[in-house]
């Protein structure tokens, strides 16, 4: 079993699709481990997007990441990472496939919904900046 991190971003939460969001991962069998809606600040978002800080990209990506309130998620599953990649699929909306959430709710490159880790070690840093180690529960669900 696998754990990896999930921001649903503050555009999901505008357009109201946290639920549509919260409901995909739940069919594909993947367990929500922990969940909390917060505001990342400009200090949170710099540490959670470390290697883009020095990028063109990166003022825009802080003012969109810090203006409204986001929904960080634990879930696992057999290989979490990959599995929820693949629900997500590509950064950019324009070309991301029918059927995953970027291509089926984003047109743009830079406003597409969902982060999720895109390893086990950015899967572990990432959870440790959103989550205490006694936030993280045990679902204990093996069905
Ligand atoms: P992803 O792993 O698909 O979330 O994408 P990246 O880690 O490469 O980028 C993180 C975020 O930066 C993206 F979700 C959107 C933003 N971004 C841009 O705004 N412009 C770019 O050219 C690349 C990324």
């Amino acid at each position: 079993m696998q754990k990896t991190l999930i921001l649903l971003k503050p555009d999901t939460v505008r357009r109201r699709y946290a639920g549509e969001m919260i409901s995909r991962l739940e069919k594909k069998g993947l367990n929500i481990m922990a969940m909390k809606m917060l505001r990342v600040t400009k200090e949170l978002a710099a540490k959670h997007y470390a290697e883009h800080t020095g990028k063109a990209f990166y003022p825009d990506l802080e003012e969109y990441i810090t203006s409204g309130p986001v929904i960080a998620m634990v879930v696992s599953g057999p290989e979490a990472v990959a599995v929820v990649r693949l629900l997500t699929g590509p950064t950019n909306g324009i070309i991301a496939p029918p059927g995953t959430i970027r291509g089926d709710f984003s047109l743009s490159n830079s406003y597409n919904l969902i982060h999720a880790s895109d390893s086990e070690t950015s899967a572990a840093r990432e959870m440790a900046i959103f989550f205490a180690p006694d936030e993280i529960l045990d679902t204990n669900i093996t069905e």
